[in-house]
């Protein structure tokens, strides 16, 4: 929920308790397209270790007007300035570990048209933010990894001078997504681009676009409208193609309709073709580049325009490790994808939360199909209703966020959860609400709950989620956390037969041009990476239901848990490519193997 976008003054002044901002019907869809100000750049920031602010108003941006008259903060004279985006652990030496309370504020210029709306559209702020405009708090939002908005029009000054604020906190607590321990660095701060939408007063606030299920030219699509308005008439064309439908919304504001696009190209993986698609009320017209796809399970195989698909995947973090800092702008987007590129991937699992639309935008553009996740990863509070409710509310942000985001294949719930009755019941829950939301895509989770079972002879594991899904994923990590109990050319797996099986995670550390024996684990060397990496592809050609394989991780990640003085320094060494960009030996081996099975190996 946001604020609703008309009000009265006596509405507003009733209002001033905060809104909380969500994602949902209250996210304008395709933030990017539409008419914007950038507020991103250098913001005056105040570190606020011990809470203190709310108390202290500073929000209110007072400035001293006699002389008996003092404030213990200015946003003004010698203050800290962060760049936005970005984390501010990497910006500055005192911040590179904290986790608590920062205060960002920035004035911008803008006043309140009639006929339009001014919406703030926050890409991502990590972990919860709260937002104040001229002194007023307006909205808060939990969890780092997508966006929220708060229609600001009746906060505007009118002399048009504004003074933003949101206050960024990263405490990690238990009921919290993820909670309080994870393998990546819990940056900080407003890491990622802010935007001031100017939109019609009656916009278009929300549509899907997508191919009718079962055909390969009917594009079916739904619009909804800000106000709850019947009869309007609504087109959705595709110029290129002269297809174009007119719609016409029901009370709600919504329409639904098809239309077929007479000579419609696929996307496809490695052949991205997209349209520019047009979706037009009378007060609004909004265009985005669109790709339509189909997508489908057979027995064991994932199914891409009706064709068999292996995934040769990579994962990621949202992280330049050269800079030490979260990835945020479109050329760290090109680093990044370019790099998962370079491998010859087909795929990548966009690791372990929502990655900002820059990668998710690029990587289709690039004929890239994507796995998207929220972070449920281990250890969440299954129990807490409230964690329950605000997964879901993630999930509905990311899925209307992607939604038309052809290249996004899988939508995963779960990322190593142990099997118990609450943690069933709350994946469970989690299903049912992708499903809910978007039926056109395949529902995944990965388990690391799978061993050797000496007495079958085989690798399994029981569990009662991978029944509900669509696609099966295992993070196994033979040779390195695991011994092998028998020759890799030798071992067995009974895992979700019947179903797609993706290997989602594999892998071992090495420390970049640390040479040593590829038997010893603890030579933290490229050889033995290498040599793990060699007997875990031999392992996997013997999967029955191998769908595809996603080896952890394209680079060398920071985690600061990962203690090891001399080869680890607070970074996860799993990497295909260490944290200054060189390939390791292992590089070649995953990049040969995805080479042939391009070229049509089995
Ligand atoms: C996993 C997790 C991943 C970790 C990885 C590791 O299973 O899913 O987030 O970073 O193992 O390196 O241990």
């Amino acid at each position: 929920m946001k604020f609703p976008r008309i009000f009265t003054l006596s509405v507003l002044l009733s209002l001033l308790a905060p809104a909380i901002a969500a994602g949902g019907p209250g996210l304008t869809v395709n933030a990017y397209g539409r008419s914007h100000v950038s507020l991103n750049g250098k913001w005056s920031a105040i570190p606020d270790l011990y809470d203190q602010g709310r108390r202290m108003e500073v929000y209110k941006n007072r400035t001293p007007q006699g002389n008996t008259d003092f404030y213990e903060y200015s946003f003004d004279t010698g203050c800290l300035r962060l760049d936005v985006p970005g984390d501010w652990n990497s910006q500055t030496p005192e911040l590179k570990y904290y986790e608590g309370t920062v205060w960002y504020a920035r004035p911008f210029e803008a006043r309140a048209i009639p006929g339009r709306r001014s919406v703030l559209h926050f890409a991502g702020v990590s972990y919860r933010a709260t937002v104040y405009l001229n002194g007023n708090e307006i909205a808060s939002h939990e969890g780092s990894f997508t966006p929220f908005e708060v229609d600001v029009t009746d906060f505007l000054s009118s002399d048009g001078k504004n003074f933003l604020v949101v206050e960024a906190n990263n405490r990690r607590t238990p009921d919290a997504i993820p909670a309080e321990s994870f393998d990546w660095w819990n940056y900080g701060g407003i890491t990622r681009d802010v935007l001031l939408l100017d939109l019609p007063e009656r916009h278009v606030s929300d549509y899907t676009v997508r191919l009718a299920p079962g055909t390969s030219d009917i594009v079916e699509a739904e619009v909804v409208l800000s106000k709850p308005e019947g009869g309007v008439p609504v087109d959705v064309a595709i110029p290129s193609l002269k297809s174009k439908v007119t719609l016409t919304t029901d009370a709600d504001g919504r329409a639904t309709g098809r239309f077929r696009a007479k000579g419609l190209k696929l996307w496809a993986p490695g052949a991205p073709v997209l349209y520019d698609v047009v979706v037009a009320s009378p007060a609004d017209t909004v265009t985005e580049r669109i790709g339509f796809r189909t997508l489908g399970v057979d027995g064991t195989k994932i199914l891409v325009n009706g064709r068999p698909e292996f995934m040769r995947s990579i994962s990621f973090h949202e992280e330049i490790p050269q800079r030490r800092g979260r990835a945020c702008t479109m050329q760290d987007a090109v680093q990044l994808v370019g790099e998962a590129e370079a491998l010859g991937v087909n795929m990548i699992r966009t690791a372990h939360y929502p990655q900002n639309e820059h990668i998710v935008r690029l990587a289709e553009e690039r004929g890239i199909l994507l796995w998207e996740e929220i972070p449920v990863w281990q250890g969440i509070s299954f129990t807490d209703s409230a964690t329950l409710a605000k997964a879901q509310r993630m999930m509905t942000e990311m899925i209307t966020r992607d939604k038309n985001r052809c290249a996004v294949a899988f939508w995963s719930v779960a990322n190593e959860t142990r099997p118990s009755p609450e943690r069933d019941r709350f994946v469970k829950a989690l299903i049912d609400t992708v499903r809910a939301l978007d039926s056109s895509r395949l529902v995944t989770a990965a388990f690391d709950n799978i061993g050797y079972d000496k007495k079958s002879g085989t690798f399994t594991g029981a569990d009662n989620i991978p029944s509900l899904l669509d696609v099966v994923a295992v993070n196994k990590y033979m040779g390195w956390y695991a011994p092998w109990p028998l020759d890799p050319e030798k071992c067995v797996w009974d895992f979700a037969s019947g179903k797609p099986l993706l290997i989602s995670e594999f892998g071992g550390e090495a420390l970049y041009g640390q040479s040593g024996s590829e038997d010893i684990a603890s030579s933290w060397s490229e050889e033995y990476q290498e040599r793990l990496y060699r007997d875990n592809l031999a392992m996997m050609s013997r999967i029955p239901n191998l769908a595809g394989i996603s080896p952890w991780v394209l680079y060398d990640f920071r985690s600061p848990f990962r203690f090891h003085p001399l080869n680890q320094e607070g970074w996860n060494r799993k990497g295909l490519v260490g944290d200054r960009g060189d390939r390791k030996k292992a590089w070649h081996v995953m990049h040969d193997f995805y080479m042939s099975k391009k070229n049509g190996a089995q």
